[in-house]
């Protein structure tokens, strides 16, 4: 029968296979599964949990199915970026983690993060291991999870994507994929949360409570709250996660009784696991409240740091064919407030050294959160920033600025910090009024406004 504990302890003697300073030779199979390059609660869980989908076939057997394979899920980022994701590392540690392998054996230091199910850009060698393939061995699969379209870094994995699960604006790659769902929802996990549910069923699946323990309903449920605001009614919820949400939470209520009784998951074997009852037994209220408390508090980080907290990178090509670098950063605090940590020439200085580090064209940062009132009303906003790198001429950059301005779906007015001593900054504030634009909406109106300009000419450096 189906165990998430038998899966991850699966992994986690696999991962070690793929470390760069691994002799040993590689399992036959090796099926990665990458989440976006963002690195968020979404991406993280999502390929832990399609990972787990895929242990689960063809059998219901999972250590026999992953017998001379590897499925890994794959970080897009390096380890050392986990710190910036506060609850990402909660869910990981306290949901998704075993503490017990036999770490020291391995002289595996703590700080790698080997008892996560999972590796980082910086542990595996995607490169050398897509390379290694040309000699038809071992046979490489690749699945996406929260993207659609590889990021440009990865394009030499292009060749072996078997699958993709996602919930951002369809690029119609891939479209042979084995598993090809990509649906609007609120979050990817909900879509992967559907996808086990059916799974389970299909292979007779009594055991839930070893299928989808406890820790395994917590760590999926985490993505589906933080990314519809706690199923908000007329907020991003949609049916499916709604149908994913009320699926892991009546499986918690069944096991609440059970647990009591048998302590099945917990201490039915002599091993010590992570699990904290604490973290296990809290609420999925308390889940929201305590992910977003982790989430939005920027506070011990640098201007930097919050730069690339949450940060996506797209080429996209304007109407002459040029390549434009375009960055997009998250940043869950409101502009008025960062203003007043690291003032407009610190966060002026930041931006440019940003743009010059990563060579780009345009970048955009979206400021957004809750802002109390003093009569302690709470309002939610958003602040669209905007600048340019040293190629786009003053002519586009202009065009730019009228095409954004112009667009219902961002609804832009100027900020009212921009006025006074801004005006020699290269950056430009707004108040952005369309709130239910995040960037997985602001995305694609920037791709489309970039690929309609004849304007952009590099200017002469
Ligand atoms: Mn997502």
């Amino acid at each position: 029968m189906p165990s998430f504990k038998t899966f991850l302890s699966e992994v986690l003697r696999n991962q070690l296979l793929l470390l760069p300073e691994n002799t040993l030779s590689l399992p036959k199979c090796i099926q990665l599964v990458i989440g976006n390059e963002s690195a968020d609660m979404d991406s993280i869980v999502s390929s832990v949990a399609l990972s787990y989908y895929l242990s689960l076939s063809p059998t219901p057997d999972i250590s026999k199915n992953m017998k001379g394979k590897c499925i890994i899920p794959i970080f897009n980022i390096p380890t050392c970026d986990l710190r910036l994701r506060a609850d990402c590392s909660y869910v990981l540690k306290n949901y998704l983690s075993l503490k017990d392998i036999s770490q020291d054996k391995n002289t595996l230091n703590e700080n790698k993060h080997l008892n996560i199910p999972g590796l980082f850009l910086d542990q595996i060698d995607l490169f050398k291991l897509a390379k290694k393939k040309q000699n038809n061995f071992p046979q490489l699969e690749v699945y996406l999870v929260d993207h659609n379209i590889l990021n440009k870094k990865h394009d030499f994995l292009n060749p072996f994507i078997k699958g993709i699960v996602d919930h951002h604006f369809d690029e119609k790659m891939h479209a042979d994929a084995n598993i090809r769902v990509v649906e609007p929802v609120g979050s990817c996990t909900s879509l992967i949360t559907l996808l086990l549910q059916k799974r389970l069923k299909e292979i007779n699946t009594t055991d839930y409570q070893n299928a989808i323990p406890r820790n395994l309903c917590m760590a999926l449920l985490a993505p589906i709250l933080m990314d519809t605001s706690n199923l908000k009614a007329n907020g991003k919820a949609k049916s499916a996660d709604i149908e994913a949400a009320n699926w892991l939470i009546s499986l918690l209520s069944k096991y609440e009784d059970a647990e009591f009784k048998s302590e099945h998951f917990i201490t039915n074997t002599k091993k010590k696991e992570i699990f904290e009852e604490d973290t296990l037994k809290i609420s999925p209220e308390e889940l929201y409240h305590n992910l977003s408390k982790l989430k939005s508090d920027i506070s011990q980080y640098s201007f930097l740091d919050i730069l690339n907290k949450d940060y996506k990178q797209l080429d996209v090509k304007d109407a002459s064919g040029n390549n434009v670098v375009l960055g997009i950063s998250s940043i869950p605090e409101r502009l008025q407030k960062l203003l007043t940590f690291h003032d407009v020439d610190g966060i002026k200085t930041g931006v440019d050294s940003f743009i010059s580090e990563l060579k780009l064209d345009l970048f955009v940062m979206m400021t957004h959160g809750t802002i109390v009132s003093p009569n302690s009303e709470k309002t939610f906003g958003r602040e669209f920033t905007i600048s340019f790198g040293p190629k786009i001429t003053t002519h586009t950059r202009e065009e730019i600025l009228e095409k954004v301005k112009s667009s219902p779906e961002l609804d832009l007015e100027n900020f009212p910090q921009n006025n006074g001593n801004t005006t020699n900054s290269e950056i430009t504030y707004f108040k952005q009024n369309c709130i239910a634009s995040s960037r997985k909406q602001v995305s694609p109106i920037l791709t489309s406004i970039i690929s309609h300009l004849k304007a952009y000419k590099t200017s002469p450096l």
